[in-house]
Formats: C-alpha cells, sequence, structure tokens
C-alpha cells in the first residue's frame, strides 16, 4: 500500500513538473467562437468566412490560407456614399481580451480563386497569420464548418455580396 501511495505521488510529482516545462505560448492565443464559410454554387470564385474572435494578448490578423482557395485576404465592407463595397486590409486589429466580429456586412475572411463548391456540412482547414505587438507573426490553424446562413449564436449580419 505504502509502495503504491509513492508511486502514485512521484508520478503526480512528474506530471506537474511536465506542466510546468510547457512553455507558455502553447496556450492558444486566440479564441474563436461561431465560425462558419458560407457555402457555394458551382463557378462561384469567393466567399466569406465569419466569427468572433478573442485575442488572449494584442494581435494583428495579417493573413488567411486555406487548401480550398488559391488566395485569402482579410476583408471589410463599408458603405460608399449609399454603396457598400469591400476591401482587403492589411491587418485587422485584435485587442487583448476584447471580442472582435467578423459577420456578414463588416468583417470577414475573404477565400478566393476557390478550386470546388464549398458544400454545406462539410469542414474547410483555414490558417490565420497573426502579427504579435513585437512584430512577430505566428499562425493558428482552425477547421470551419461550411454552412448557407450563420448558425444560430454566431454573429448574424447583413446579407454578404460580391
Ligand atoms: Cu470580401
Amino acid at each position: 500500500m505504502n509502495t503504491m501511495n509513492r508511486t502514485l505521488a512521484s508520478l503526480m510529482l512528474a506530471s506537474a513538473g511536465l506542466l510546468a516545462a510547457l512553455p507558455a505560448h502553447a496556450q492558444a492565443p486566440l479564441k474563436v467562437e461561431g465560425a462558419w464559410i458560407r457555402a457555394t454554387v458551382p463557378g462561384q470564385g469567393g466567399t466569406g468566412g465569419f466569427m468572433t474572435i478573442t485575442a488572449s494578448e494584442p494581435f494583428s490578423l495579417v493573413g488567411v490560407a486555406s487548401p480550398v482557395a488559391g488566395v485569402g485576404e482579410v476583408h471589410e465592407m463599408k458603405m460608399e456614399g449609399d454603396v457598400m463595397k469591400m476591401r482587403a486590409m492589411p491587418a485587422l486589429e485584435l485587442p487583448a481580451g476584447k471580442a472582435v466580429e467578423l459577420k456578414p456586412g463588416g468583417y470577414h475572411l475573404m477565400l478566393m480563386e476557390l478550386k470546388a463548391p464549398l458544400k454545406v456540412d462539410t469542414q474547410v482547414p483555414v490558417t490565420l497569420r497573426l502579427r504579435d505587438a513585437k512584430g512577430q507573426v505566428r499562425t493558428m490553424d482552425l477547421t470551419i464548418p461550411v454552412a448557407a446562413k450563420a448558425p444560430a449564436g454566431a454573429a448574424a449580419g447583413a446579407v454578404h455580396k460580391h
């Protein structure tokens, strides 16, 4: 009994040591909620990706890539006069602890030069490129479901037109 207790105790110590040895940056840099990518029809070249991002420290979202798309960009939509226009942004600021919504009619991930239609209920791998306050770039891999419209609880918004 005593031997067993000692073994357990040393195992617990060993795992505590292991945890302490993990580098701080092993923690996910972002909390991503309600992510979805809008499904496409055959012949459609581009689509939008949406989610709510809360960063654990200040980051800039400086790029997006996916194997399903030839080109990925970070976009914003804005009224110019009475016309809704979208443009690529070099960086989207993600302040620490503040939820930033990427939603139809606002900021979004833009996937272009799609290699095949994106079907509802499939999953798309997406890699976000993040720049921290020191200018270091790191990546974060996501798997995002494809949907016809925003899932319940996701950031809703106006219709996204391109
Ligand atoms: Cu766009």
